[in-house]
């Protein structure tokens, strides 16, 4: 299949962010099965990364999290990372493994708890400037899990006294992004639990704060292409965790349940561009997925190759047509043209691609017959 200039053009401009703590062991409530391939430390999961980089040619981002990635020498690790051809492209703080975020962080009851959280938000925000990393990531564990126990405009107010001097400390050009999860760890109520509350919360903190919509942290039914086109609509649309879940925030390898939920969120994110003027890469794309019983780079690279894949089928939806179809109301040729898009095998175009920019033109088997044998 050729690659006509405008796609050729689109695919080149879409990278993924692979998160650092996909590398690190990881389990279940119930048991941690450990494989030998993960990393023991920041600099490990840095060349787990840089493999899969070299296998797809589109993941020079990475995504880091405070304080388990934390090291003496900020510079150092970011002289690490590019050494590698990589950059960072988020820092993601983290407030919820301290004893003191029991009942919270930055909506906690207790000013001093409040204080500790945005300490460490400031600090994150100064290593996303030392780092040149566009985005901080922000995901908050707070919640409740019991009606009565706290009062829930009164934290409100608090997540937001909290980010206010966070959005205010950004540098020019740089995204604070909110993530928002309708349950876990909190089980009763959680202070950002849907994209809704997420974006209340932007609104309130300027221009710089946007939604962070992370694909396993929906409800069962939720229609997420939806939210995707309302959220890029109002401009308020930052970025995604990428990863499939089939009852919650499973953190199953990306496009491996629902490769056709994919497609359509990327129908929305390419029509934001071609019709709305919304670049595709004025998002984040960063895979958030643990990996219990596969191996974690192929896991990764696997994932992007779905994520690409998805994406690249999107570019093939005919927009006239379907324009013509709603037009028309015909339901069923929309359908067909829908169905064109998503059942073309995007392989061979994708292989063709690669090969064009001198990169694997099979990331899975290039790790599988490169860069595995090197470890064992
Ligand atoms: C929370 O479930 C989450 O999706 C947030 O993005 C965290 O930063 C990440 O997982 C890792 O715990
Ligand atoms: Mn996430």
């Amino acid at each position: 299949m050729a690659v006509s200039p405008e796609i050729s053009d689109m695919l080149a401009r879409f990278t993924v962010a692979i998160p650092s703590w996909g590398f690190s062991p990881m389990g279940t409530r119930f048991a941690t099965f450990l494989l030998g391939d993960e990393a023991r430390d920041i600099y490990g999961r840095i060349d787990r990364a840089s493999e899969v980089h070299q296998a797809t040619g589109i993941t020079p981002g990475l995504a880091l999290h405070f304080p388990w990635d934390r090291t003496d020498d900020l510079g150092a690790l970011g002289r690490y990372i590019h050494a590698r051809g990589l950059r960072v492209e988020a820092v993601n703080p983290n407030t919820f493994q301290d004893p003191t975020y029991r009942l919270g962080s930055v909506a906690h009851h207790d000013p001093a708890v409040r204080r500790q959280a945005v300490e460490h938000l400031l600090w994150c925000v100064e290593a996303q400037k030392q780092l040149d990393a566009p985005y901080l990531s922000l995901w908050f564990a707070d919640g409740t899990n019991y009606p009565g126990q706290a009062d829930f405009r009164r934290r409100h107010e608090a997540v937001l006294d909290s980010l206010r001097p966070v959005a205010a400390a950004l540098a020019p050009g740089h995204t604070m992004l909110v993530e928002y999860k309708p349950f876990e760890p909190a089980f009763y109520h959680t202070d950002l639990a849907d994209w809704g509350t997420a974006l209340l919360v932007c609104q309130q903190l300027g221009a710089q704060a946007k939604v962070i919509v992370d694909l396993g942290h929906h409800l069962q039914g939720h229609n997420v292409e939806f939210t995707v086109a309302l959220l890029q609509h109002a401009g308020r649309l930052g970025g995604f965790h990428l990863n499939n879940r089939k009852y919650a925030d499973d953190d199953l390898m990306t496009g491996s349940l629902d490769p056709y939920g994919l497609f359509l969120i990327f129908r929305e994110l390419v029509k934001g561009e071609r019709l709305y003027g919304r670049r595709i890469e004025s998002v984040s794309y960063c895979l958030d997925q643990s990996a219990n019983v596969e191996a974690k780079v192929p896991a990764m690279i696997l994932s992007v190759m779905n994520t690409q894949e998805a994406f690249a089928k999107a570019l093939l939806v005919d927009e006239d047509a379907l324009a013509a179809a709603e037009a028309e109301g015909d339901v069923i040729a929309a359908q067909e043209v829908l169905r064109a898009a998503f059942l073309t095998d995007v392989r061979p175009m994708l292989a063709e691609f690669r090969r064009g920019r001198g990169t694997p033109e099979d990331p899975l088997r290039y790790h599988r017959e490169r860069m595995a044998p090197a470890r064992a």
